[in-house]
């Protein structure tokens, strides 16, 4: 059984579509987020740690919202901006921006305690040159220490970790979606989906079929269950 981890029920949510029925559960483990200003290593760290935990497949989602002109901001610090600012005054900040484009980013790390060294590379570099064009916050190529050994071929397996015990291989997915602030619509979604516009809609008046077409989380996903079926 692959666990999803995560406290986020809306997360789940939005992973089953992509999973044959049953074959995901959510483990609310709570994994350490390390300091870093990239998804990637928090992600990859995470993962570890929860399969270290489990003992069975893990899949760890971290994502966060990009606002451009605030470099990024609040990025991988996105939860805790939501727990002490909430989503209205992060439109009153993003509200008084004359540029106002922000981007959602997830990354899935997987670990299973085994490798992958023959598989196929499932992040594609036009995820990852979509990301450098628009994110003052990433350059070019994301080289958090988790994702280290990035080459032309992307993300590769990530299996280098100096700080915890072991080298557990992690597998990373990545997905990005464009879009901008605006002042809060609609009652669907999660987190900051209501102030969150992408052609014309936020995230929060799209339905999950919807939302998962474009999202960020949806990308992610789509990538990861191509892997896994054929892994
Ligand atoms: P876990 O870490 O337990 O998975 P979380 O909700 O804290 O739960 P993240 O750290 O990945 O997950 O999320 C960072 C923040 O971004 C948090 O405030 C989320 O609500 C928000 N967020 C993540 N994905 C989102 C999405 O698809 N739409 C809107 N907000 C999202
Ligand atoms: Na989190």
């Amino acid at each position: 059984m692959l666990r999803y981890v995560t406290t986020n029920p809306g997360k789940v949510r939005e992973a089953e579509s992509y999973l044959a029925d049953g074959s995901v559960s959510q483990l609310e483990f709570d994994y350490a987020e390390i300091q870093a200003d990239e998804l990637a290593p928090i992600a990859a760290r995470g993962a570890r740690e929860a399969y270290r935990e489990a003992g069975e497949p893990v899949l760890v989602d971290d994502a966060g919202l990009f606002v451009e002109a605030l470099d990024g901001f609040p990025g991988p610090y996105s939860a805790y901006v939501e727990e002490t600012l909430g989503i209205d005054r992060v439109w009153e900040l993003a509200g008084d921006l004359e540029d106002r484009r922000a981007a959602f980013r997830c990354t899935l790390a997987y670990c299973d305690g085994k490798g992958f060294a023959a598989s196929p590379d499932p992040v594609d570099r036009g995820d990852r040159v979509a990301a450098a064009a628009a994110g003052p916050e990433r350059e070019a190529d994301g080289g958090g220490d988790d994702a280290g050994g990035d080459d032309a071929g992307g993300d590769a397996d990530v299996d280098g970790d100096q700080e915890s015990a072991g080298p557990l291989p992690v597998k990373l997915f990545e997905g990005y979606v464009p879009g901008r602030i605006v002042a809060p619509r609609g009652d669907g979604g999660f987190g900051y989906d209501p102030i969150f516009e992408h052609d014309g809609e936020t995230f929060a008046e799209m339905d999950t079929e919807r939302k998962n077409a474009v999202s960020h989380r949806g990308r992610a996903l789509a990538k990861f269950a191509e892997w896994y079926a054929d892994r």
